[in-house]
This record gives C-alpha cells, structure tokens and sequence, in this order.
C-alpha cells in the first residue's frame, strides 16, 4: 500500500490522504487519518511546491510509504483529451504550409503527405506527442485516424500504438475518413473493415460530402457500423462556417432513436458561430434530448474559421456556453499538435483550457471550474470511461498534482503537474520553476506568480 499524501481535492475541504494498492485507489480520508501516517506541517500557502516522492528514510516506520507528499497542492484525476489527430502530428510544413489556412487547403496539404506514409513514421510521430502528453498529465486521449487511404497504414500504426502506450496511457482510436465515406472510392469498406480491425469508435464528415444527401447518408452508414460492431459514434460534425449545415441535428435523432445517446459525440460543430437565434434555440432541445456530447476544439478552430469573411469575421465554435446550459456535455479538445490544420502545441489540456476560456467567454468563476471539467471529467464523459476515471476506491490509480491552490489557480498559472501518476506508478515528474527578480535597488525575490494575498 502507498500514499499519496496531503492533497487537496476539488469539492472537498481540508487536505486529504488517498491510498493506492497496486494500480487501483484504496480508501481516501483526511489528512494523518490512514493507519500509519503523520499529518504533514500545515502547508505554508497554495503556491508552494509539492515535494515527494519521500525520501524513504523520513516515512514512519513499518506503515505505507508515502508515494508523493503533494504539500497542499490540487490533486485531481488526470487530464483527458477527447479529440486529436495522432497520425496526421508533427507534419506542419510537410510537404508544405498550409498558406491559406483553411481547413480545405490542410484536408489538400495532409492527402500529398499520406501519399508517403510508413508505419514506422506514423507510429514515432505518435509516440512522441503521447509522451508529451503523459508528461502533461494527459492519460486518457481519443485520436482520430484517417482510414481514406486503401492501405489502411495510418490506422495499423495506430493499432499498434495503442497496444504499446496501454500501460501509461488509454488511448481511443477513432476510423476517420478525413475524404468522406460516399464522396471517396470505397469509403464505406474502408470504414467497415477498420471497425473489423478493432477501433473504439466510427467516425464521419458529413459537412465534406459532395451532396447535402450524401451527407445524411454518411451519417447513416457511420451509425449503422456503430451499432453492428458495438462501437462508439464520433464525427466531424458541421466544421464549416455555413448556417445551412445542420448536420448536428441528423447526428442527435440518429443517436436517440438507434440508442446509442451519450456514446455519440459531434466534434467541432463550428457553424453553430453562424446559427440565427430561433435555430438554436431549437437545436439546444433536440441535443439535449439527445444526450450525445459535443467537443470544441478552440485552438484550431478559432484559426481554421471565419477565413474566407472579410470584417466582421465570424468566431466559428461549438456555442459553448448555451450548450452547457441547455445541459449538454460539452468538453475541450486539442484536435491538432503541429500539423497542416494547426502549427503549435505542447499536448497541453491547460493551455487548451485556456484558450477555450477566451475563445468561449468562460469568464465567471463557476465557468472557469467548468473549463477545468471540460479538459478533465467532461472530457471523461465523452470516452465513455464510467468508473474507470476518477479518484475513488477501486478505480484506477491515475492522478496529477498540480502545484496550484484550485483549478483556476491551475488554469491561470498553466502550473504542469508535479507528478503524474499512472496506475499507481510515477511516471512523470517536474521540478518547480522558479524565476528570480533582482529589482535595481531592491533583493532579489523569486516570483512564482501566485497572488500575495493568497500565500
Ligand atoms: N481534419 C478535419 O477535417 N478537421 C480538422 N480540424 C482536422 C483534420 C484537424
Ligand atoms: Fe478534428
């Protein structure tokens, strides 16, 4: 048995210990409570950094070693990334810029560099941004694949990525047909035999189809495979800045009336920024009844959208805030880390929590909680894990802990996690920045920019 001591949970006042018994959480209790450990010193302030993992010699004789002393610092579930590219990563500039910036010229730029994948490129490219992940605090990631390429070698790579990540990292793969599923040559094939070599979920593109019908049928097609295959349903939903596309409305009735419901997901869903009034206030229902998720990805899409209006340019995003209170689940995705839709990144939820924040006008203290949700539990909901995610017995032991006082100390100060933990092990660690000011005339202070008032 270890412990992770001295953590302050979200929703719970007073620090905490949180047992873990080999890969999964044991008891959690306040802080000294467990059989055989010792209250630390109350913690100087919420900015200070956690210290463990113990040094064996100071834990208490013959009781549980103390895996990480988090000092007072936020504990919380891991980061969850609901939506990104993992084989299309670490492309941008290759073979050349997306000039433009749309997303049509980025669909153009990554069909010239599919023409020369590997597996081996495909899986180190991968590999690499799963490793910044976990070192985010990032261990549960749904990634799309694009399965328009008759060799299917995007979609091998990743199958096998994903065996190979699995003790760190959950990951999701989603059959993407970047190209479409009626509108590209043996689209629908080339779904269906990717659903037989084992995704986790059946994906579409429906605002991508030649035809308006095209697009209703694809959507179809992607529920019926879903269902026959028992797989999740997430698809590319409306990223395009037309009113007229209303896919998201067919995605819903689909996933009601097929049953499927909260296991549907619409990503992007951008030309929600061009909905009039009376359309969305019919659509907030029909989600909502629905129960399907939605997850906008505000790093890409405020760069993607609004690039062929002139001024006023639209926003072109998931109405963010009118779904959640419709009570719609809705989460933040990174979607792109350095590709032709999307030059930048570090694999980070907090960073993309923060831009969601601007992007969506998240701005009150509650909504602020909400975007922490939307990169964490929210995003949770959208895989589907259940009891599989969060800190409580028998759950697995996944956990970080952020050098932060709350989840907007967190969001504000983009505080990496000290530690991250996967199933029961340390398997990342950060050392605390530390940034010294010498003032003319004054001593040198280090700053670490947390509110004096709040130390
Ligand atoms: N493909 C697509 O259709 N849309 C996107 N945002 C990305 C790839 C990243
Ligand atoms: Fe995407």
């Amino acid at each position: 048995m270890k412990l992770v001591t001295n953590a302050r949970l979200a929703g719970r006042d007073g620090l905490h210990d949180i047992e873990i018994d080999g890969d999964r959480f044991g008891r959690v209790a306040p802080a000294g409570e467990l059989a055989g450990t010792q209250p630390a010193g109350a913690p100087d302030g919420p900015g200070d950094a956690p210290g463990g993992p113990a040094d064996p010699a100071d834990g208490p004789a013959g009781a549980s070693g103390v895996l990480v002393d988090a000092a007072g610092g936020l504990v919380s579930p891991p980061f969850v990334e609901p939506h990104v590219h993992l084989d299309t990563t670490l492309t941008a500039g290759e073979p050349r810029w997306n000039a433009s910036g749309s997303l049509w010229e980025g669909i153009a730029v990554w069909s010239e560099r599919k023409a020369d994948l590997t597996r081996d490129d495909v899986a180190s490219r991968a590999t690499e941004v799963l490793r910044w992940y976990a070192a985010n605090g990032v261990l549960h990631v749904r990634s799309h694949v694009d399965v328009t390429d008759p060799g299917l070698v995007a979609l091998d790579a990743m199958l096998e990525v994903r065996e190979r990540v699995k003790d760190v990292i959950g990951l999701q793969l989603v059959a993407f047909p970047q190209e479409g599923i009626c509108s590209f040559e043996n689209g629908p094939e080339l779904l269906e035999e990717a659903a037989r070599r084992g995704v986790d979920a059946v994906g579409a593109i429906p605002h991508f189809e030649d035809t308006r019908e095209d697009g209703v049928r694809s959507l179809e097609i992607a529920f019926d495979i879903a269902q026959r295959y028992g797989l999740l349903l997430d698809a590319h939903c409306d990223e395009i800045d037309d009113e007229q596309s209303r896919f998201v409305e067919v995605l819903a009735t689909l996933a009601r009336r097929g049953g499927l419901r909260d296991r549907a997901t619409a990503s992007h869903t951008t030309a929600m920024g061009s909905y009039n009034g009376a359309y969305s206030y019919k659509l907030q229902r029909i989600l909502a009844r629905s129960g399907i998720n939605l997850v906008c990805n505000p790093l890409a899409n405020l760069c993607l959208q609004g690039r062929f209006d002139a001024y006023p340019k639209r926003r072109g995003l998931t109405q963010v805030k009118e779904m959640l209170a419709a009570g719609v689940n809705v989460a933040f995705g990174h979607d792109d880390v350095m590709d032709p839709w999307f030059p930048l990144g570090t694999a980070s939820s907090l960073q993309v929590a923060l831009v969601g924040i601007a992007a969506a006008q998240l701005t009150g203290a509650a909504e602020i909680d909400e975007a922490f949700a939307m990169v964490t539990d929210r995003a949770a909901r959208v895989l589907g894990l259940g009891d599989g995610y969060g800190i409580a017995p028998g759950r697995p032991a996944n956990l970080v802990v952020l050098p932060a006082s709350s989840p907007y100390d967190a969001v504000r100060r983009q505080t990496r996690p000290s530690h991250v933990v996967a199933r029961g092990r340390i398997v990342a660690e950060t050392p605390p920045a530390v940034t010294r000011l010498t003032w003319p005339g004054r001593d040198p202070e280090d700053v670490d920019f947390v509110r004096t008032r709040d130390r």
